[in-house]
């Protein structure tokens, strides 16, 4: 009974302290796919599972977040600034995809203020042979479907 006051304590400094030294707002970020398909049904489709955003602003502050692909869209609270922001297309165990990165420079996040970072970013579909979908369901996946024919650069199954 005589240490809930001390932890009380304590949790009133570390809040002072970590809302006293820097001033945040937030960003938002969304994502597609190209002719305009929705996240919420091309992540799943094309087997992109993750959107991991990495970047820094100029004070040295960092980004590095990984995003449910299929929500579509993220909103980071950061410290205030200007920010260069990169998207990388992760896969279901975090490794990036091999898909060109996406920049986003200058994304200025302001005080107690919702930024939103341009147009929703467009992600790259992954070849279909190469998307651990089983694209045509027919029971096999991507190289052991036949029409793959062994190349995993194969575009469709
Ligand atoms: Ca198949
Ligand atoms: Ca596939």
């Amino acid at each position: 009974m005589s240490q809930r006051p001390l932890l009380f304590s304590l949790i009133l400094i570390g809040g002072t302290l970590a809302g006293g030294c820097t001033t945040e707002g937030s960003y938002r970020l969304s994502w597609m796919f190209a002719n305009d398909e929705p996240a919420a049904a091309g992540c799943g489709a094309h087997g992109v599972d993750g959107v991991h955003i990495t970047g820094g602003n100029t004070a040295g502050d960092g980004e590095d977040i990984v995003a449910v692909c299929s929500a579509g869209e993220i909103v980071r609270k950061r410290p205030i600034g200007t920010w260069n922001l990169a998207v990388h297309q992760v896969d279901v165990r975090g490794a990036q995809i091999n898909v060109p990165d996406q920049s986003i420079v200058g994304v200025v996040i302001a005080e107690d203020a919702v930024i939103d970072v341009g147009s929703a970013v467009v992600l790259e579909a992954r070849p279909q042979c190469d998307d651990g979908v089983d694209n045509d369901g027919d029971g096999r996946l991507d190289t052991d479907d036949p029409e793959c024919l062994g190349d995993p650069m194969g575009a469709t199954e």
